[in-house]
């Protein structure tokens, strides 16, 4: 007797549960535009998760969906701030980190002798001031895939991404400018470099939980079908 009758008030309760959370989402999206929508959560995970799969896994999880650049501006990504106080910004740590002749370290952080290797065009570069510090996957681009809903916090995080080497690189200036905010359907690297670049640029996506669009989705298969199924280890940053 007495369990039917707690029974039937679970039941009766978690009904009026479903239905409140029901007339409370269709409400929340009456009332929120379009634009003030928080962002949905990751569906890889929360930040500092570890995931760990072979390449073509990895293309798997990454969700496919139409891209859009409006509202895009490059300072909605604030960058090459110093984050961690040590008189150095975001650009400077790059340099200094991947120099593999070491370089010094002047006044204000100034960044003098070294030698870097440009993975891009396959060159090395003995003056730091030849050098830009590339997103792997280029500011706009991470708008165009997700970060255009993510907040100026998140946004400052991921444009000075210094929590996996692979975000940011010391490339030559030239193929900076080459490949711009372009993505693997229209610009890669030289040829050499292209099983490392879709694997570090999957890796970044999924960091990231960005989404990749039709054709991206595309190169990014064409290409890995030329490599090693190696795996890609990320640490989830959102
Ligand atoms: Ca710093
Ligand atoms: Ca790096
Ligand atoms: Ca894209």
């Amino acid at each position: 007797m007495t369990f039917d009758h707690v029974g039937v008030g679970t039941m009766y309760f978690s009904r009026t549960i479903t239905t409140t959370a029901a007339a409370a989402t269709i409400l929340a999206a009456l009332i929120a535009p379009a634009a003030a929508q928080a962002p949905a959560p990751g569906s890889l995970g929360a930040p500092g998760d570890v995931l760990t799969m072979p390449l073509q896994d990895a293309l798997q999880v990454l969700i496919i969906q139409d891209e859009s650049r409006a509202g895009y501006d490059r300072s909605k990504f604030r960058h090459w701030v110093d984050a961690d106080k040590d008189g150095c910004d975001t650009r400077s740590e790059v340099l200094l980190e991947e120099a593999f002749l070491p370089a010094r370290q002047g006044p204000k952080c100034t960044v003098s002798g070294g030698e870097w290797y440009s993975s891009y065009d396959n060159t090395y570069v003995g003056d730091a001031k030849k050098l830009d510090i590339d997103h792997l996957v280029p500011l706009a681009e991470a708008w165009d895939s997700g970060a255009s809903t993510w907040t100026a916090a998140q946004r400052q995080a991921y444009a000075n991404d210094l929590g996996d080497p692979r975000a940011l690189l010391a490339v030559s200036a030239a193929t900076y400018r080459s490949k711009a905010d372009q993505d693997p359907t229209t610009w890669m690297p030289t040829e050499a470099a292209h099983c490392t670049y879709v694997a570090n640029w999957t890796a970044i996506k999924m960091r990231w939980q960005l989404t990749i669009d039709p054709a991206e989705a595309n190169a990014l298969a064409q290409t890995a079908v030329t490599c090693a199924n190696a795996p890609v280890k990320v640490t989830l940053a959102r």
